[in-house]
């Protein structure tokens, strides 16, 4: 598949959170973006100040044109928050963060949204404006909302939980409202059966996969697909890299660990990624008809994302 340079295929990777995004770093030094297709979740979008803010598809979309903060692995670089201090003095809740510069891409969305767009065209016209060759696709236009019930039976939105809670909150279940109803976008369908392959990167799966699984055309579409579908775990030795994973699967009754993730993707999956510190459940991921590679998983350091992509992209026979 190599032709001049980098080599030509269609990797499609779905993506939610900071874990995805890190791996992405190292795929960008071994691929040109235009082969990659990133399928985003939109189930922690959510309304702030009137506007529309999308934080996995805004990580994607800072990624591709260089602007993303490397240290939060969410909003832009050398951010500012003047107009969330004037906001403060209005006495609006302040306490989801958005930036000056991040503004900007909220108000032409919303703009576009306001004229029509769906959120597909709406964010592609945005990658356009930012010369992004990359495709973001959101997995649905349609709402899905991921919401948290607490030991009250009350439901916290997801921002609500992971930021103004700090994700110290005990959930009794996590809904994905909306996400019987909603239609998958065809472009992420497209992306899922037109992929040599499928790459997910180590995201929590249970707020940054599971939204997308929940959409039974997505889901359906991974299993029928003939591309070799690729995992990364995001758990290493029962411990996740960062967020809430170990707490949320285990508050919702699965494996803490690279094992239950083989469990909730055996599906549709081919081949898992896990730290060779979890050696030992090789086998019995295996069992489930899924191939096993131990490996580094740590994503900290740019040596570390394009060592882990290539292990990946060798596996799917993308480079040599
Ligand atoms: N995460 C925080 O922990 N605090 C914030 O104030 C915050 C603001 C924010 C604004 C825009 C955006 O795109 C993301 C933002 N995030 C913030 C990250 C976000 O809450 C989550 O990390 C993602 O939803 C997880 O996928």
């Amino acid at each position: 598949m190599e032709m001049e340079g980098k080599p030509q295929v269609s990797i499609t990777l779905l993506s939610g959170g900071t874990g995805t995004p890190k791996l992405l770093l190292g795929v960008r030094e071994l691929l040109d973006d235009k082969m990659l297709t990133i399928i985003g979740n939109t189930g922690d979008d959510d309304i702030f100040f009137g506007l529309l803010v999308s934080p996995d598809i805004d990580s994607l979309i800072y990624l591709f044109s260089n602007q993303l903060d490397l240290e939060k692995f969410w909003g832009v670089e050398d951010e500012t928050y003047n107009t969330l201090q004037q906001l403060g003095l209005m006495k609006e809740p302040t306490w989801f963060h958005l930036g000056d510069k991040d503004l900007a891409l909220h108000l032409t969305r919303n703009r576009l949204l306001s004229s029509g767009y769906t959120l597909t065209e709406a964010i592609n016209e945005i990658c356009i404006k930012l010369e992004i060759t990359a495709k973001i696709v959101p997995m649905t236009d349609e709402p899905v909302k991921t919401t948290m019930l607490n030991e009250k039976n009350e439901r916290l939105s997801f921002q609500e939980y992971t930021v103004k809670f700090r994700e110290q909150i005990p959930v009794k279940a996590v809904h994905y409202e909306g996400s019987e109803k909603a239609k998958a976008t065809k472009e992420a369908i497209n992306a899922i059966k037109n992929a040599n392959v499928i790459i997910l990167g180590p995201s929590n799966p249970i707020t940054s996969v599971g939204p997308m699984l929940a959409l039974s055309e997505i889901k359906n579409a991974l299993i029928k697909s003939k591309a070799k579908v690729i995992a990364v775990s995001p758990l290493d030795s029962g411990k996740a890299f960062s967020g809430p994973a170990v707490r949320l699967l285990k508050e919702l009754g699965y494996e803490a660990s690279s094992l239950g993730i083989a469990n909730l993707y055996k599906d549709f999956l081919d081949v898992l990624v896990i730290s060779s510190n979890d050696s030992k459940l090789s086998e019995s991921i295996q069992d489930l008809g899924i191939k096993v590679i131990c490996s580094n998983i740590s994503l900290k350091t740019k040596t570390e994302q394009i060592n882990l992509a290539k292990i990946i992209l060798k596996e799917v026979g993308i480079i040599f």
